[in-house]
């Protein structure tokens, strides 16, 4: 990686998880169980039916554990992380763990984690060491209330907003790697990143929906255009 960068915000979303066989949200145009992901990851849909979303995350959740195993593009940034002698806010719309599997040890998940429960009162978190609908470990609710996905919904605040937002306004170099641009706030980063005067690179298989707003763009696959980049 150029060292003439010394602040460096990366984005990643499901395309850098895509070689490890997790698949992506919209490559069957995002349905699951023929329902749109868009209805299935909302607070409505959880109070509206939670055994139907605690059903989608819980084969979410045990396909990651599943032998899915991180990619040369987390081991990579897992890398950059530890040799790179300037500032890196690595941020992630993925709930999955291969970015800390990968080596990688602060991540920032934006959109929550796969790993976690919530409790749907207090909001504290949980490790999950099953999957959803195990008995909720928080002292402040009822015995059987369940622990919610700690998993940020259409409609909900995503996670880190602020620090991410301070990291966009002083960075010099701004990577996205595998994300369709499709889901907001993550997709108007590039916007910020530009304002601050950074450089800009899409790393992405196809071009995203705002592949225009970046300076430079590799096409191809994570798990080989990473690496290359970081070495
Ligand atoms: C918010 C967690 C307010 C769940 C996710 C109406 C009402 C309310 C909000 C809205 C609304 N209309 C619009 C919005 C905003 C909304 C939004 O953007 N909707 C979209 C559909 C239009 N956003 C929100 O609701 C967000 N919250 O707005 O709150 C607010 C905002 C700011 C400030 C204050 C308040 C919350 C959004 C979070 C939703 N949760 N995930 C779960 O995981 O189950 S979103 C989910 O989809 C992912 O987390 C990810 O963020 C998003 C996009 O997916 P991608 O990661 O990009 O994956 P995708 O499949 O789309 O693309 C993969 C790409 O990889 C492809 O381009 C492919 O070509 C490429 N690829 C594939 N293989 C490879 C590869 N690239 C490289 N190598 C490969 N091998």
């Amino acid at each position: 990686m150029n060292s003439m960068y010394q602040r460096i915000v990366v984005l990643t979303g499901a395309g850098i998880s895509a070689e490890s066989g997790l698949k992506t949200f919209r490559a069957e145009d995002g349905l699951w169980e023929e329902h749109r992901v868009e209805d299935v990851a909302t607070p409505e849909a959880y109070w509206r039916d939670p055994d139907l979303v605690n059903r989608f995350y819980s084969l979410r959740w045990a396909q990651l554990r599943q032998g899915v195993e991180p990619n040369p593009a987390h081991v990579a940034l897992g890398a950059l992380e530890q040799h790179f002698g300037g500032e890196l806010l690595l941020v992630t719309q993925n709930i999955d763990d291969l970015h800390e599997r990968g080596g990688s040890r602060r991540v920032l998940h934006m959109h929550g984690e796969l790993v976690k429960g919530r409790c749907p009162k207090s909001q504290q978190t949980f490790p999950l060491r099953q999957a959803f609908g195990a008995e909720n470990l928080c002292t402040c609710c009822e015995p059987g209330q369940m622990l919610r996905p700690h998993v940020v919904w259409f409609g909900e605040m995503p996670i880190g907003l602020d620090r991410i937002y301070q990291a966009l306004e002083r960075c010099d170099l701004f990577i996205s790697i595998g994300t369709s641009g499709k889901v907001y706030p993550a997709a108007g980063f590039v916007e910020q990143a530009k304002l601050a005067g950074a450089d800009t690179l899409e790393i992405n298989l196809e071009p995203s929906e705002v592949h225009s707003q970046f300076r430079f763009h590799r096409q191809g696959r994570a798990g080989e255009l990473v690496p290359a980049l970081v070495e």
